[in-house]
């Protein structure tokens, strides 16, 4: 029978996965083969970083929305969503761009220089959770989809403190869901489901664009869904409430504008300005972390998106919407790790686009890279649970 069998094949999967704390792909050598049995590293080639299906960073598979028992402290998680695009599309296959990006980081050589820890060693239970299902023929629908799928993953128990208090709007620990886009238009459902935990939140906005444009209305009458894209979520975010009107910040804004007015309903979305010029002008890399960082503040739950058109086409031309003149790689690596003790409550990265990449993968290696210096960062930090009120 089939829904046995699959039942079957979920609950060896759960075994397996329960067993050991540490990131353990499930195809780890071949240890049936003679060649796996010579002492020191002569078995690993067979599970080397070029064979193999990818997942994010060689992390665990569990397509979580299968089963709602699945268990996770961080989940990564798939938007294949381009249908909000205003220039060139492709983002649909940004999830499976980033996972063959991310090819090199895995539990064998992940330790992470700067932050001092290897994130996929530690206590907490990380997986490649798989794509949300998405539509590609109904925008509405699909963003529901996207809300929906998010919010199903965000609400369960988490692996570890699943019960002590939290800083979701329950007073509970969450997980944490790491998103890879899609186009940034998913930002607005992605949103949406953080509010329902947690909400009005604070956002740290990597991008070259405001994207708090205000929708424009055609032939008269506005269409709500239509005038939902990637350059229009944060006006639509704001307007329903899901942004704290204080805190939130740009990095990295260098386009140009229909005049200056963009940034005066930018105001009205609650969020200060890094433009990516400032890096010549206020004490470079550090300076712009301080700016982050006494904006955001320490205590705040912050919800961090970064679209991959921050850094400059050179880095990232993969991307639906360049713009010239921006951070590179290493730039971009470093201000987000300034980052490193802010309470992320989840992220996403958006707008990779792998058909305007170059063979050598720039674009997906970053995407990558920055996904990991978050996990990182998150690994370090621990479940984002407290003890109760009366006991601290
Ligand atoms: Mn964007």
């Amino acid at each position: 029978m089939f829904i046995s069998k699959t039942t079957l094949f979920a609950f060896a999967a759960l075994a397996a996965a329960h067993g050991d704390h540490r990131q353990e792909p499930f195809a780890g050598p071949h240890k049936g083969l003679w060649y796996n049995t010579i002492p020191g590293d002569g078995g690993t080639q067979a599970d080397s970083v070029f064979s193999g299906i990818s997942t994010f960073g060689r992390l665990p598979y569990f397509p979580c929305l299968a089963s709602e028992e699945e268990k996770y402290d961080i989940a990564f998680i798939g938007a294949p969503f381009d249908t909000g695009t205003s220039y060139r599309p492709g983002a649909r296959f940004g999830p499976s761009g980033i996972r063959q990006g991310s090819r090199r980081l895995n539990l064998y050589g992940g330790y992470n220089v700067p932050l001092e820890a290897n994130p996929f060693v530690s206590d907490l239970r990380i997986l490649d959770c798989g794509d949300i299902p998405v539509t590609s023929y109904d925008n509405g629908w699909a963003i529901q989809q996207i809300e929906h799928g998010h919010n199903n993953l965000l609400m369960r128990k988490p692996f570890t403190n699943a019960d002590e208090y939290g800083l979701s709007r329950a007073g509970k620990t969450l997980p944490r869901i790491i998103t890879m886009g899609g186009d940034h238009t998913i930002t607005l459902p992605l949103l949406r489901s953080i509010n329902k935990a947690y909400g009005p939140v604070t956002v740290i906005h990597f991008d070259s664009h405001l994207d708090s444009w205000k929708p424009k209305v055609f032939g008269g009458s506005p269409s709500e869904v239509a005038s939902i894209n990637h350059g229009t979520y944060f006006y639509h975010a704001a307007m329903e409430g899901l942004l704290r009107n204080d805190t939130n910040i740009h990095a990295g804004i260098r386009t140009t504008l229909s005049g200056p007015s963009d940034y005066e309903n930018d105001g009205y979305c609650g969020f200060e300005i890094v433009e990516a010029r400032e890096i010549d002008t206020i004490a470079g890399i550090e300076g712009i972390i301080k700016k982050i960082r006494d904006r955001v503040g320490t205590e705040n739950p912050v919800y961090l998106s970064i679209d991959i058109d921050t850094l400059d086409p050179a880095f990232a031309p993969g991307t639906g919407t360049p713009e010239t003149g921006g951070w590179t790689t290493r730039e971009l690596r470093t201000i987000v790790r300034g980052l490193d003790g802010v309470n992320l409550i989840g992220a996403d990265i958006v707008e990779v686009s792998p058909a305007y990449d170059t063979n050598a993968e720039l674009s997906t290696m970053a995407a990558a890279d920055v996904l990991y210096e978050i996990m990182t960062m998150m690994v370090k930090k621990g479940p984002l649970s407290f003890p109760a009120r009366n006991e601290r």
